[in-house]
């Protein structure tokens, strides 16, 4: 049995629930990493009334730790939602689904006729739940030198172009500082600038916006994932992982929606020995080549969607009289781009985490270290008689 996480709770219920099933004994716990994560997840341009006011997350840890770390046993937490208490006690059925949301699909899947039941579980509120579970699992990767990051490439069409194959860790975690001061995301001052004038003008019509988001891991061990079998290909799991993300509609592998408009010879990434250590003349793979991590940086990039609540008037049906209808207009973000972003850090952290403990064993940290200190790579014997 391997790491793993629920989530339970509805968005305007009176609390979101996690338990962290399988982490390593050993490792340390501090609530207010917990909580700064949780805020770097509520920040964001274009962020609605209720994340940015209503809301400010605390993680109440319940279980499964003892003098600040984990003790091997499920680590429980609540997430209280402070919206619960502005609820009417008995609102109004919905019955026009809102094209874009999960309201039709999840209506008929779980036999539904009051939309709101669907919605209330389908809202992105819900990962805050998913950032404090992998705020568990960041001091385990920092342990191993694994640090996870983020930035903004787009937002509606404003776009800053950055060539993923050439950024090196340091590269990476420079445009990850940049991106944390600005309330985008965006390491480019002047991208921001014209970020923020599109998610204005939407706002101002009504509409919403979506966008991209890199998310990064450097330090990451090579060996992580594997080619022998489809379902423990690393750059799979990570994939489904981020697309699992509310309203993310693709993700790339490195540069990956590039290195298909051109020549294979242009897109390799050479192996050379650089003071004696094997080195990578670029990164196109992402840091991943058949489903294993390779050393480099694992790089991605995930699309999302403009989120379907806005203003306009919705072509829709209500399923009670059987006519057109216009489903009412919900409070909506414009652009929750930014915190995508945070969830995406979240969901590749989480996996690489997972990877680690397939690698090393995961009962207690100590024992992990050890095992990553044994592995000795190919070529290791040959460096070390200073060839
Ligand atoms: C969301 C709609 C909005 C967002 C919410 C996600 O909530 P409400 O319908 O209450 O205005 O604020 O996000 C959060 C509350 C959060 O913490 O991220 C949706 O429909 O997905």
């Amino acid at each position: 049995m391997t790491l793993r996480f629920l989530t339970a709770g509805e968005s305007h219920g009176p609390e979101l629930t996690v338990i962290v099933e399988g982490m390593p004994g050993g490792v340390e716990v501090r609530g207010e990493e917990i909580d700064r994560e949780l805020l770097r997840r509520q920040q964001g341009y274009g962020r609605g009334a209720r994340t940015q006011r209503i809301e400010r997350d605390h993680a109440e840890i319940v279980s499964g730790v003892a003098a600040g770390r984990t003790t091997g046993a499920p680590v429980a937490m609540r997430i209280v939602n402070r919206d619960f208490a502005n609820q009417p006690e008995r609102p109004r059925p919905l019955t026009a689904p809102r094209p874009g949301h999960a309201d039709l699909p999840g209506a008929i899947k779980y036999g539904m006729e009051d939309f709101r039941h669907v919605r209330e579980r389908a809202s992105a509120r819900e990962t805050a739940a998913r950032v404090a579970a992998a705020a568990l699992v960041r001091p385990l990767l920092a342990a191993f030198g694994v640090r996870v990051g983020s930035f903004v490439t787009e937002v509606g069409p404003e776009c800053l172009r950055v060539r993923l194959e050439g950024l090196d860790a340091a590269a990476l975690a420079g445009l990850a500082a940049a991106a944390e001061e600005d309330p985008n995301r965006c390491p480019d001052a002047d991208a921001s600038a014209r970020m923020r004038e599109a998610v204005d003008g939407a706002g101002r019509s009504g509409e919403t916006v979506g966008g991209a988001f890199v998310v990064f891991a450097t330090g990451v061990p090579p060996g992580l994932g594997s080619h022998v079998h489809w379902d423990r290909k690393l750059d799979g799991r990570l994939a489904g992982a981020v697309c699992s993300i509310h309203a993310v509609k693709g993700v790339e592998i490195g540069p990956a929606t590039e290195v298909a408009r051109r020549p294979g010879t242009e897109v390799q990434d050479p192996i050379v020995l650089r003071d004696g250590e094997l080195a990578r003349m670029s990164n196109f793979a992402g840091g991943l080549e058949a489903g294993i991590t390779n050393g480099q940086p694992v790089v991605l990039r995930a699309w999302m969607k403009p989120l379907s609540s806005v203003r306009a008037e919705l072509v829709s049906v209500d399923l009670e009289t059987g006519e057109r209808a216009d489903p009412p207009y919900v409070r909506s973000d414009v652009s929750a781009v930014p915190p995508a972003a945070v969830v995406g850090e979240a969901m590749v952290a989480w996996v690489l985490a997972e990877a680690l403990l397939e690698r090393f064993g995961g009962d207690r940290l100590d024992v992990m270290l050890a095992a990553a200190a044994a592995v000795r790579g190919p070529g290791a014997a040959t460096r070390e008689a200073g060839r």
